[in-house]
């Protein structure tokens, strides 16, 4: 084992030298002692000169240092039982503070608090200091955060690549109501928890031309690419639960290269020399803000060629033996492209068996097929990306020529197939004509990948049928689906504590790493006992939000208020204008002395979300509702029954602790639309009761919890496209509904908007003329489903048992099992033990 500290060295004789790493001991003392050392050491000031930010990272390095022999250990007994390994390739990845999640790996929750208490610390007080990295924008990075936890917690070998950003999603705040976005510095205050290999760099090209040469007799290509940029591999620890397995989650940091900096500096232009690095550096800059519509940027471009070029040839070259036989390598490795953002991987692999290892098209073509595979992630279709042929051929000439040719022999099959139906073979050519010439990437992982799958089942059978209904008629066995899900560490453990005690102490401690576990719990929400005791912990969490937020935010929470929550990125299709109307519909019947206030359930509506920098629709949504709240909650004919707050920034850290608190959540997209959610599954694992549409895994969630303990409305998928074949005209609804027309009326006489009718006049008009996601077709339902939401939360008693039969039911839910389904249905990657 010598050989992993130091593999030049002479033989060590001492025995301490022997081992991977020398661990502190499990003690309290080992500990502190730890921790001293590493404050002294590594941050260079005595405990009594320490603030706490040297204390944070000083613990946060000291955590480290227990998971370190482990994670040298783990990836050596990797390598030496040459085993498969799932290369998860994703853009983003929203990982949450990692202080407490690595402390609960690594059952060090105890002895670090008792520790930092007998150096006079709170250990609480430095939690708070962790700035999360936040290098994802939602749902689909989130997602990689969790599967790389579940891996982790079954051992099995697992690399997950990524970008680290400098910035990572902006900082939202309101100044009027309205969104500014702020840089999100998280690497200012220090980064206790990656290590930089700048030894392990991989020199990353671009641009330039293709020219062939004669091999010998046979003809290759080789590309000559104008520049180049350095990819410096930071590596995290991703701890399993209480298994002592440590993977790894590596990020490339862009750097410029010496050669590039020397020309330059060759020439005596000390400016210039300082720009090129500033332009190599912007590569993994700043994370893109944008979900779901992609801006087409060449920088964007260059991110993705970037770390995914940097991770293919990091595996090939430097996790492989040197002398692996290349026409292998499926049996090591499977790339799994976290949607479409990875998938210039394809070319890239093809480029680097042919060009740089000398293999014949065919060969490397056997094996790109098979050590791919494609999540989908979404079904709008201005989501999925395509790049202009002109962008792509300028920025990476040699893998547009590659792409051509998988293009060809592509089209080929399909005649030989299909006949030559030139409209089929337009649609489903990797090039599209219109409105320029372009390669569509959905298309081309579609082709490569040896699988392609979608995240719930609804999406994957929309995929089937439409999306990419052409492919699956051709493909049918290629097609398949994995319902996304969650890490219960995170979500139930780390987020509520005290849920988590309750069901520890029915059913014991298993049910964090066997979910299925949690269906114990059906006969106990039969116990009047336990349901007392499960409404006791709601309870605590409201308090538990009201003190965040009253501390973050200066707004108070009010326990006794049924807590509606709809947490998600602001996007038109998600509806969160639907909820708006609902509070609208109320504060109108209470104001106008329709409905008497006393009438109404206490409900405190709670909102988090950011929209896009670049999306003006969203954006103005978030100005009505911080407008609506204002309103709302200075309004005294409403005191004590509505309540709106919206808490800039929502992340990681806040869901952990608005998500447990919630009683009801919203998941109200328009059938159709919504790929799976996953904010859907934590809110229902926290017992939280749903609303919502007939959409994403929200269908499966029904199914599992049961019609009694979910509250459906809306159209369902074939509804909709029912609706909108026969022309959907809002006008037919607006005149149908008193309740609606009032709302709407409202919002457009400038209530909330100090009188300006002209503020919110663009969302109101929206919503009537040219809505593709048909708020408004969706509302009187909608109201009806929260009026028995309303007659359902006056018998507390019974909600409560519904909630408890939520988390029940909800098992299937765990991100465990999604890994458990990549590995029968794509990955084939047993676990390394
Ligand atoms: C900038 C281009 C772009 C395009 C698409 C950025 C991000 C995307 C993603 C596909 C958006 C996304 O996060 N999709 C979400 O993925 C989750 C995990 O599978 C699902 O639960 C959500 O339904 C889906 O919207």
């Amino acid at each position: 084992m010598s050989d992993i500290v130091n593999p030049g060295a002479a033989r060590p004789t001492h025995p301490l030298a022997l081992a991977p790493v020398v661990s502190p001991p499990s003690s309290v003392d080992g500990f502190v002692k730890q921790f001293l050392t590493n404050l002294n050491f590594d941050q260079g000031v005595s405990l009594s000169e320490s603030d706490a930010n040297d204390q944070y990272l000083a613990l946060a390095g000291t955590v480290r240092d227990y998971l370190m022999a482990r994670w040298l250990e783990d990836q050596a007994r990797q390598n030496e039982q040459q085993s498969k390994t799932v290369c998860y390739l994703s853009a983003e990845y929203l990982l949450g503070r990692q202080l407490d999640n690595n402390l609960l790996a690594a059952r060090l929750t105890d002895i670090a608090t008792d520790a930092l208490a007998q150096c006079g610390i709170d250990i609480n007080d430095l939690r708070e200091l962790e700035v999360e990295p936040g290098l994802g924008n939602g749902g689909l990075g989130r997602l990689a955060a969790c599967f790389i936890d579940s891996l982790a917690t079954m051992s099995v070998p697992n690399i997950g690549y990524g970008i680290r950003y400098e910035y990572g999603i902006f900082r939202q705040t309101f100044v009027d109501g309205e969104q500014v976005e702020q840089p999100d510095a998280w690497l200012r205050m220090g980064s206790p928890w990656d290590f930089p290999h700048p030894e392990a760099a991989q020199t990353i090209s671009f641009g330039g031309r293709t020219e062939t040469y004669d091999d010998n007799g046979t003809e290759r290509t080789r590309w000559i690419p104008d520049w180049s940029v350095l990819a410096v591999p930071y590596n995290m620890m991703v701890p399993g639960y209480h298994n002592g397995r440590v993977n790894t989650l590596r990020l490339w940091r862009a750097v410029a290269t010496n050669a590039f900096d020397l020309r330059i500096f060759n020439s005596g232009d000390y400016e210039e020399s300082v720009r090129a690095q500033t332009f190599a550096e912007n590569i993994s800059k700043v994370l893109y803000p944008e979900d779901s519509t992609p801006q087409g940027k060449e920088l964007r471009l260059q991110q993705q060629y970037f770390f995914v070029s940097a991770s293919i040839r990091d595996f090939i070259d430097t996790v492989l033996p040197a002398d692996y036989d290349l026409t292998k390598l499926p049996d090591r490795v499977i790339f799994q492209l976290n949607d479409t953002h990875p998938v210039i991987g394809v070319p890239e692999l093809m480029r680097v068996l042919i060009d740089e290892k000398g293999m014949e098209w065919d060969d490397a073509w056997a094996i790109t097929q098979q050590c791919f595979a494609y999540t989908c992630h979404t079904l709008l279709p201005e989501a999925l990306e395509v790049w202009p042929v002109d962008l792509l051929g300028r920025l990476l000439p040699r893998h547009l020529e590659i792409i051509y040719r998988i293009n060809e022999e592509f089209l080929e099959e399909v005649r030989e197939r299909f006949g030559d139906d030139m409209l089929r073979i337009r649609n489903m050519s990797i090039i599209g004509e219109h409105p320029y010439r372009s390669v569509r990437m959905a298309y081309l992982a579609t082709v490569a990948g040896a699988k392609v799958n979608g995240v719930a089942e609804l999406h994957s059978q929309l995929l089937r049928d439409k999306v990419l209904h052409d492919f699956a008629e051709m493909y049918p066995d290629k097609f398949t689906n994995v319902t996304n899900g969650i890490t219960p560490r995170r979500f139930i453990r780390l987020a509520n504590p005290s849920l988590a005690e309750l069901i520890t102490e029915a059913l014991g401690a298993g049910w964090t790493i066997d979910l299925e576990r949690l269906r114990g719990l059906e006969a106990l929400a039969e116990d009047p006992e336990f349901r007392e005791r499960f409404g006791a912990v709601k309870a605590a969490n409201k308090r538990r939000l009201n003190e965040v937020l009253f501390q973050r935010d200066g707004v108070h929470v009010d326990e006794t208020h049924m807590l509606d929550v709809m947490v998600k990125r602001l996007h038109e299709y998600k509806r969160q204008m639907l909820k708006v109307l609902h509070i609208v519909t109320l504060y109108d019947g209470i104001a106008s002395g329709r409905v008497a206030a006393a009438d109404v359930t206490p409900r405190t509506f709670i909102f988090g979300a950011k929209a896009a920098p670049g999306y003006a629709m969203a954006k103005r949504i978030i100005h009505l509702i911080n407008a609506v709240g204002s309103v709302v909650n200075n309004d005294p004919r409403v005191e004590g029954r509505l309540k709106v707050i919206f808490p800039p920034n929502y992340n990681v850290t806040l869901a952990e602790k608005v998500i447990p608190a919630a009683d009801l959540s919203e998941q109200i997209s328009l059938a159709g639309k919504e790929a799976s959610g996953t904010g859907n599954m934590k809110f229902a694992l926290n017992g939280a009761l749903t609303i919502g549409t007939d959409d994403g895994a929200n269908v499966e969630i029904r199914q599992l919890v049961g019609d009694d303990n979910f509250f459906l409305f809306g159209m369902t998928e074939p509804e909709v496209e029912v609706l909108w074949a026969q022309g959907y005209t809002p006008a037919d609804f607006y005149q149908a509904h008193a309740g609606l027309r009032g709302a709407l009326d409202l919002i457009s006489s400038g209530a909330f908007s100090e009188g300006d009718r002209s503020v919110f006049e663009p969302v109101v008009s929206n919503l009537l003329y040219d809505d593709r996601f048909m708020v408004l077709a969706d509302y009187a339902s909608y109201i009806a489903a929260q009026e028995r939401v309303d007659a359902a939360y006056a018998d507390q008693d019974a909600w409560t048992k519904s909630a408890i039969l939520n988390v029940a039911r909800s098992g299937f839910f765990s991100s465990d099992r999604s890994m458990r389904d990549y590995i029968d249905r794509i990955w084939h990657t047993p676990p390394v033990l």
